[in-house]
C-alpha cells in the first residue's frame, strides 16, 4: 500500500499526493521520459484537426513538432470504458468495463464498482509497466474514470499500483459550482452546463493542474519520468475563464445540418444516447453549447501550452517523448447528437499527436488508422521496454518513423445499449456499424465520399460484398477480438 503524504503545501487548493514505497532515482539517465497528456471528452474541434473557428495554439503547435493522426480512434465512447482500455492496453471485452462506475462514489476502494482489477487482477497496466522498468510516475488530474465534476478533488476510481505520486487538484470550477447554468438543477455532469467564469486561469481545476504538473517536472527533471497529466476540460461543466467565450461569439456559429435519418432517427440505437432536456433545445442554447465548449477546449489548450512550455524551458524536450490526446470524441449537434456514446464518427474520433525526439515525424500527418490501444505499446516500444505479451493493440512507431505507413486496416469502436452491443468498424473508406449483431440495424457510410455521414448504404445491393465482410469482421472482433 502507498505512503500517503501531503505533498505542494503550496497549493491552497485541494491537492493531495501520495509517495509509494520505491523511489526510482538510480535508473539511467538515456531513458526517453513521457509527458502523457489527455483531455477529457475533446473532439477533433481544433485548428490543426481543420477546424475553422477553435483555436488551439498550443496543441497545433504540438502537432507542429510531433506526428498528427488524422484517424485515431477509442475502443468505447465513454470515460471509464476508453480508460480502462488504453491504460491497460487491452480492449472493452478484456477488461469488462462497458459502463462508468456507479454516480457519487468515491472510490479509491473500488469493491462493488467495475474496475478492470476484478476481472484481469494481474494486468501490469501503461504506467505501472513505467514504474517497474524504474521510472518515476506521476499522475495529475483524470487518468482513470473520475465522476466529472462530482468527484474533482478526490482519486475518483483510480488505480493505485499505476503511479507513485498523484495529485488531485480542485479549483474555481468546483468551488462556483452554484453558478453554473444547467439544464439539470443541481446536476453539473452528465447534462449539458455551462459558465463563463470569473478570476484568472491558474484558479480553474486545470489551471492548478497544470502548475503541480510544472513543479514535478522541474522536481523530477533529472531521472526518468512518466508524468500523466489528465486535464478536466472540455468535459460538461464547460466552466472557462470569460474571456475565452468571448473568442466565439454565438452570432458566428453555425449549427450542423441535420440528414434525412438524423430527422427520423433511424436506426434508433444509433441515435439512442440522445437525452430528453437534449430534446427540447433552442437554437440560441445550441449555439450557447458550443460556444462554451469551444471555450472550454481553448482554455484546456492553453495549460498545455503551460506545461509543454515548462518542458521546453527545463531542457527536456529531446529526451521526452510527448501524448496529446482525447479518451473519446464528442458530438457538437451532428446528427441532432450531444455528448458522446454513439457510433458515428464525432464520437469515435480522437485526436492524437505524438512528438518522439530522435529519428521521428516532425509536423506531418498521416492517415495510418490508429486506435488508443495501440498507446501502450507503442510508448513501451518508444522507450525500450518490454511490454506484456497478451496486449491488444500494435506499436505506431513504425507510422512515426514513416508516416506513409500503417500498422492496421481497421479501428473497432463499441457501445453497450442496456441488453445489447453496438460495433462499429472504421477502415480507410468505410464506416460500418452493427446493432445488436444486425437485429436492430445497420449502418454502411462512405467516410471520403460522404465524411458527414449522411447516406445509409447499408441496405443498398450494390454494398451488399462490403457490408457482408464488414459484418463478419465485427463478428469476429465481438467474438474474439482483432
Ligand atoms: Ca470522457
Amino acid at each position: 500500500m502507498p505512503k500517503v503524504v501531503v505533498r505542494f503545501a503550496l497549493f491552497a487548493v485541494g491537492l493531495l499526493g501520495a509517495v509509494a514505497t520505491s523511489p526510482a532515482w538510480a535508473a539511467p539517465r538515456d531513458k526517453l521520459n513521457v509527458l502523457f497528456l489527455i483531455a477529457d471528452d475533446l473532439n477533433c474541434d481544433l485548428h490543426c484537426y481543420g477546424h475553422r473557428q477553435v483555436q488551439s495554439p498550443n496543441i497545433d503547435a504540438l502537432a507542429a513538432r510531433g506526428l498528427r493522426f488524422e484517424h485515431a480512434y477509442c475502443q468505447f465512447p465513454l470515460c471509464s470504458p476508453s480508460r480502462s482500455s488504453f491504460l491497460t492496453g487491452r480492449r472493452p471485452n478484456e477488461t469488462k468495463i462497458h459502463t462508468n462506475p456507479r454516480a457519487g462514489r468515491l472510490s479509491t476502494d473500488y469493491t462493488g464498482s467495475p474496475h478492470f482489477r476484478e476481472f484481469i487482477p494481474d494486468t501490469v497496466t501503461l504506467p505501472e509497466l513505467f514504474r517497474k522498468n524504474g521510472y518515476t510516475v506521476a499522475r495529475v488530474g483524470k487518468l482513470y474514470h473520475y465522476g466529472v465534476p462530482g468527484q474533482i478533488g478526490t482519486s475518483g476510481l483510480d488505480d493505485l499500483p499505476s503511479w507513485e505520486l498523484v495529485v488531485n487538484p480542485a479549483g474555481r470550477d468546483k468551488a462556483e459550482e452554484h453558478k453554473i447554468f444547467t439544464f439539470t438543477p443541481r446536476s453539473y455532469g452528465g447534462t449539458l452546463s455551462w459558465l463563463a467564469a470569473e478570476g484568472t486561469d491558474l484558479e480553474q481545476t486545470d489551471g492548478l493542474g497544470a502548475t503541480a504538473a510544472i513543479s514535478l517536472l522541474e522536481e523530477y527533471r533529472d531521472q526518468p519520468f512518466f508524468l500523466a497529466m489528465g486535464f478536466y476540460r472540455p468535459h460538461t461543466p464547460y466552466v472557462a475563464p470569460a474571456s475565452y467565450f468571448e473568442e466565439y461569439p454565438t452570432d458566428k456559429i453555425k449549427l450542423p445540418q441535420l440528414s434525412a435519418d438524423d430527422e427520423k432517427r433511424t436506426p434508433a440505437p444509433a441515435y439512442a444516447s440522445s437525452k430528453k432536456e437534449q430534446e427540447t433545445m433552442t437554437d440560441a442554447q445550441r449555439r450557447e453549447a458550443m460556444q462554451a465548449y469551444w471555450a472550454s477546449i481553448t482554455f484546456m489548450d492553453a495549460q498545455v501550452g503551460r506545461v509543454v512550455e515548462a518542458l521546453d524551458r527545463l531542457g527536456l524536450a529531446e529526451n521526452t517523448v510527448i501524448v496529446m490526446t482525447s479518451d473519446h470524441g464528442y458530438h457538437m449537434y451532428e446528427h441532432g447528437l450531444w455528448q458522446k456514446m454513439s457510433l458515428f464518427e464525432n464520437s469515435a474520433h480522437v485526436p492524437l499527436i505524438i512528438a518522439a525526439p530522435g529519428d521521428h515525424a516532425r509536423g506531418e500527418t498521416t492517415a495510418a488508422l490508429a486506435e488508443l490501444v495501440d498507446l501502450y505499446p507503442t510508448l513501451a516500444d518508444l522507450c525500450g521496454l518490454e511490454a506484456p505479451d497478451y496486449l491488444d493493440g500494435v506499436s505506431l512507431k513504425p507510422v512515426l518513423q514513416d508516416p506513409a505507413k500503417s500498422v492496421k486496416d481497421a479501428a473497432f469502436t463499441q457501445v453497450r445499449r442496456g441488453g445489447f452491443d453496438g460495433y462499429s468498424i472504421r477502415t480507410a473508406k468505410w464506416r460500418y456499424t452493427l446493432w445488436d449483431d444486425g437485429k436492430k440495424g445497420e449502418q454502411l457510410f462512405d467516410m471520403q465520399a460522404d465524411p458527414q455521414e449522411t447516406k445509409n448504404l447499408a441496405s443498398d445491393p450494390a454494398h451488399a460484398d462490403t457490408v457482408n465482410e464488414l459484418r463478419d469482421r465485427i463478428r469476429t472482433y465481438a467474438q474474439q477480438g482483432v
